[in-house]
């Protein structure tokens, strides 16, 4: 393994890989620096008097946790001045937030910019979410421009703020994962060509959530139970990192309190299915493919099962009795 001094930084792998997306470097670039402030500001949160809740509801009618507003307003900033961003959809603001300005390629991104922020009180780790579409070509972007099937995503990255900073970027067949040298600021890879393994080791899953499952469901998660070790973090970007660097299946079913289930699609699903995929997994509702779904709103709700493609696939057909 070359030396840390040696490493092929985000930036020189983003303009080899890009490939026909030209300004997705800027894009990705945005994300890191972005990511960079705010690993500093979750390390230091409890020093900072910057934990806690701000006394607002979201969008989602929860509530809202300081870092979160931070770290949307973080990636809102650096996005929108990267000069190749058209317009941004994020889980904290309600409408998307089109970016004024010339735009030299127009990329869509739609993000959860902290995932699991109820952890960040108790020091576990948490995570971003980006999916990121182009605009059609000639669109003048407005709202509707957002709601892209996930089949339709060039790109799509996350940020564990874990006991490293890892940012794992997928673009078409090749997922690569990035360290934060936190001295220089910068990411370099440390995680090249990442394939979910065949050995499936884990499951991940509310067990708590098991009596409201319906019958099929419940077999499903029993199977899982029966044959896997469970890991279950409550923050979805730690519990997938995990999954698709040892092997593993995550499972956020539908039930009969959440029909249309918990985990949000533009923002968590489709961008953490579309790296499943180029990693040789697999991405479900329980019933069909994540990708295909054709979105109705900016911030609908899907069942999840993610993750070792040939256990999602076991898992599906027992769901669905298909
Ligand atoms: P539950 C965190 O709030 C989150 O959105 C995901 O990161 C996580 O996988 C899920 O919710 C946990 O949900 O119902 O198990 O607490």
């Amino acid at each position: 393994m070359p030396a840390a001094g040696q490493r092929t930084t985000l930036q020189e792998y983003v303009a080899r890989d890009k490939g026909q997306n030209q300004g997705l470097e800027a894009v990705i670039m945005a994300i890191a620096e972005g990511a960079r402030r705010i690993q500093q500001q979750v390390q230091q949160a409890a020093l900072t008097d910057t934990l806690g809740v701000t006394g607002e509801v979201n969008v989602q009618g929860e509530i809202v946790q300081r870092l979160d507003t931070a770290s949307s307003d973080t990636f809102v900033e650096t996005l929108s001045q990267s000069g190749q961003v058209a317009a941004i959809g994020c889980e904290e603001i309600e409408d998307p937030v089109i970016v004024e300005g010339e735009v030299a390629n127009g990329y869509i991104v739609l993000m959860d910019p902290l995932d699991g922020s109820s952890n960040i009180d108790v020091a576990v780790s948490i995570g971003s979410i980006f999916g990121i579409w182009i605009r059609r070509p000639g669109e003048i972007v407005n709202d509707d421009s957002l709601l892209r099937p996930g089949n339709e995503q060039v790109a799509a990255a996350y940020v564990v703020y874990g006991s490293s900073t890892v940012l794992v970027l997928a673009t078409a067949n090749n997922v690569c994962g990035f360290t934060l040298d936190t001295e220089s600021g910068t990411f370099a890879v440390t995680h090249p060509n990442i394939k979910i393994p065949a050995d499936c080791p884990y499951y991940s899953t509310n067990e708590g959530n098991n009596k409201v499952l319906d019958e099929p469901t419940q077999r499903a998660i029993g199977m899982l139970r029966d044959k896997y070790s469970q890991r279950y973090v409550g923050s979805l970007v730690a519990d997938f990192h995990r999954n698709l660097l040892k092997g593993g299946i995550f499972a956020y079913p539908a039930d009969t309190n959440r029909k249309d289930g918990r985990l949000r699609l533009m923002y968590e699903a489709n961008p953490l299915g579309y790296v499943a995929e180029q990693a040789g997994g697999a991405a479900s509702t329980g019933y069909a493919r994540i990708l295909d779904i054709i979105p109705k709103e900016l911030h609908q709700r899907t069942p999840l099962i993610l993750g070792n493609k040939d256990v999602v696939e076991a898992t599906v057909s027992v769901i669905s009795g298909g």
